[in-house]
């Protein structure tokens, strides 16, 4: 009998660096909760449900960077490959399901693919059934909370050879303030390493009329503020809090002076809260009729504010693709 030709067994490697700890959550959740405006990381609407609800917005018509970022890719894909490194480590920023980065390798040839996300959990089945379809690459999962910052393990960095390719797609840069967004970018600059050819590919949603992008972020179907609410019931499954759904309500706003969209839950009637700290003491917070819990900024940028940004970074040669209404960018930079 013939045998099957033996194939070299590549897996892809693991490496998980955040630890979740149930007194910190509480701890960071039970302050922002406390403040004069109330707020919540916009990191807690991502649970099981919100990440499912997420993806349901980004098939929504109102819903337009997804799909215009997309455009841009099959468009300009081409011209990209031609500016980014050939046999690069491409690094997946925010990876999830994998398949925007997948979508890119025919096109850039990584020698190398890391999957970078909160939770190696999240990766392991997507890089599994990569790693069947490309088994000459080879890929790593890293899970790390990089939203304070980026830092590459020592084992990566060393097994990273060659130029990089941080990649950050879909406009998540837009949940930092300018302000820290820098010092993210700077960050990610300073992980881009020395080799020659090394840099960043993002995509960012760009500064347009309000009504564009009231409704974007508040759709007719109702699934984002669904998605907002749904903070509310990871919030109670976390701190053992009884927020009540039916007494809040989605709002997003487009505050003109500042470029970004501002997602709050408003209550509907004067209430009052209850959770447990870390400690497990019992703690409260009245609301006024009206007011609200501040859940996510969305920053909008122009392309020379962006532009503007990445050189403050420490980033060079910038280049930069968008679809016909200019609604999303691409910037491709040097590091
Ligand atoms: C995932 C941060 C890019 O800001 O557009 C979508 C999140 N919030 N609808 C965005 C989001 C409400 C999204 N990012």
């Amino acid at each position: 009998m013939p045998q099957a030709p033996t194939q070299p067994l590549r897996t892809p490697h693991f490496v998980q660096v955040y630890r979740e700890d149930q007194a910190a959550l509480r701890r960071e959740l039970t302050d922002g909760l406390l403040q004069a405006q109330p707020h919540c990381s916009p990191k807690f609407l991502y649970d099981a449900l919100g990440s499912r609800l997420f993806e349901a917005i980004t098939e929504l018509p109102e819903y337009y960077p997804t799909r215009t970022e997309a455009g841009i890719f099959a468009a300009h894909g081409q011209a990209m490959a031609e500016a980014v490194p050939a046999g690069a480590t491409l690094v997946d920023l925010g990876a999830g399901n994998c398949n925007k980065a997948a979508a890119l390798f025919g096109r850039f040839q990584p020698a190398r693919y890391v999957a970078v996300d909160i939770s190696v959990e999240f990766l392991r089945g997507a890089l599994e059934c990569l790693q069947r379809q490309h088994p000459a690459l080879e890929m790593w999962g890293l899970g790390v909370d990089f939203s304070a910052g980026l830092n590459l393990p020592t084992e990566i960095a060393q097994a990273a050879s060659g130029p990089r390719l941080l990649f950050y797609p879909g406009s998540s840069i837009g949940n930092f303030t300018p302000e820290a967004a820098l010092g993210f970018l700077r960050s990610v600059h300073a992980a881009c390493g020395t080799a020659q050819g090394s840099g960043l590919l993002i995509g960012v949603d760009l500064v347009k009329d309000a009504a564009t992008l009231e409704a974007a972020y508040d759709d007719a179907l109702g699934v984002t503020a669904a998605f907002n609410l749904n903070l509310l019931l990871h919030l109670n499954h976390l701190l053992g809090a009884d927020f009540q759904l039916p007494d809040w309500r989605h709002l997003a706003s487009y505050d003109t002076s500042l470029h970004r969209i501002e997602m709050h839950l408003q209550a509907r009637r004067s209430l009052t809260v209850n959770w447990q700290d870390e400690s497990g003491q019992q703690r409260q917070r009245r609301f006024m009729a009206g007011q609200t819990l501040h859940t996510e900024n969305s920053c909008k940028w122009t392309l020379e504010g962006f532009a503007t940004l990445l050189q403050r970074a420490g980033f060079h040669s910038l280049q930069h693709w968008t679809d016909e209404a200019r609604r999303f960018a691409v910037f491709w930079a040097r590091a």
